[in-house]
């Protein structure tokens, strides 16, 4: 296993998805609990998609969306924090593939690969599912480490977009927004 230098921030990308209660609320409740933590800086965020659910299917639609953020914690950190996170937002895991309050998946950092018992990158299902690639392609343009490409390949070789609908914009503040001070 690779790990980075503690000294270095690495772009990782994350992909969230719900489908009970307050679909949206929840997503942009996740986004504002990553961002306050001082070593997780949000980005980007992808627009928000209706999705149909894949794998287990008696469930409701979903919404998706990808983000990308900054940090200097370690992938296994990260993840944990994420893991934190839905556990806060009311995850509970009762049947494999079903109905969630919110899921947060580390899907690529900084192009690492790795195996440990508690995470696997790249995400070993990203490039097979179209409601992860649709809202990355909106954000990896900027990457440096080779996402771009692989997303944009995995999507026109793959089923597109289907079962993935626009719902609407992010309105995640930008990096680039002016600050109030
Ligand atoms: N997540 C799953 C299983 N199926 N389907 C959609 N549309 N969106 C998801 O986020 C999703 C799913 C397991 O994590
Ligand atoms: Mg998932
Ligand atoms: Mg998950």
């Amino acid at each position: 296993m690779n790990s980075i230098p503690s000294s270095e921030y690495s772009e990782a990308y994350i992909a969230l998805g719900a489908n009970l209660g307050d679909r949206e609320g929840t997503l942009l409740e996740a986004l504002e609990r990553l961002d306050r933590h001082s070593e997780i800086k949000v980005l980007r965020c992808s627009s928000l998609y209706e999705t149909d659910p894949v794998g287990y299917l008696d469930q409701p639609n979903f919404i998706n969306m990808a983000i990308a953020v900054r940090t200097r914690l370690q992938p296994e950190e990260l993840l944990t924090y994420m893991l934190e996170t839905e556990l806060e937002l009311g995850r509970q895991r009762l049947i494999r593939n079903g109905p969630r309050t919110v899921d947060l998946d580390l899907l690529w950092m900084g192009g690492i690969t790795m195996e440990t018992p508690l995470l696997t990158l790249p995400h070993p299902r990203m490039m097979e599912r179209a409601f992860v690639l649709v809202p990355l392609a909106d954000i990896t343009e900027e990457d440096q480490t080779g996402l771009s490409d692989l997303v944009r390949t995995a999507l026109e070789q793959g089923g597109g977009k289907e079962g993935v609908r626009f719902w609407k914009t992010c309105s995640w503040r930008s990096e680039s927004a002016p600050s109030e001070n």
